[in-house]
């Protein structure tokens, strides 16, 4: 069975734009509730720590320092089928791909700079979380 919580991260071209509220409102239209929200500026080798995963990559270099050029929110995700139904709601990577409608399509500046990041995974998530949150920090 999918896990009701997934993790999400609103990105520094977001945190930028003060739009940060208008990020929250999409998740909690669809149903989400807000666990948990954190605002942090993280260092490079904290970016590099959460994007672990992607270092093969060959934009690696490039994503990590965007995550660690100002803050982000960090934020824990309630709801049914989270990781699934929060990246329907963030829409496609790449702005220009994604729905009508989406977080990326109508708040998102580029691939990289797509405003929001979302966990692929229930695996993911639970990592994810634990990075920035522990148990305390969750509040239903
Ligand atoms: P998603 O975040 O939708 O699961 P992934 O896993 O393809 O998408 O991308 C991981 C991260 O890398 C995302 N935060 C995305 O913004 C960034 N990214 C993906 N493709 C590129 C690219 N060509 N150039 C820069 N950043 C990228």
């Amino acid at each position: 069975m999918s896990s009701n919580y997934t993790f999400s991260m609103i990105k520094p071209n977001a945190t930028a734009k003060n739009i940060t509220g208008k990020v929250n409102a999409y998740f909690e239209a669809a149903g989400f509730k807000i666990v948990a929200q954190r605002r942090v500026r993280l260092t490079l080798a904290q970016a590099q720590k959460f994007y672990e995963v992607h270092k093969e990559r060959s934009f690696y270099g490039e994503l990590c320092e965007f995550l660690a050029s100002g803050p982000v929110v960090a934020q824990v995700l309630k709801g049914p089928n989270a990781v699934l139904k929060a990246r329907e709601i963030m829409g496609d990577t790449n702005p220009e791909k994604a729905a009508e409608g989406t977080i990326r399509r109508d708040l998102g500046d580029s691939i990289g700079e797509n405003t929001i990041h979302g966990s692929d995974s229930d695996e993911n998530a639970a990592n994810e979380i634990a990075f920035f949150f522990n148990q305390l920090d969750i509040c239903e």
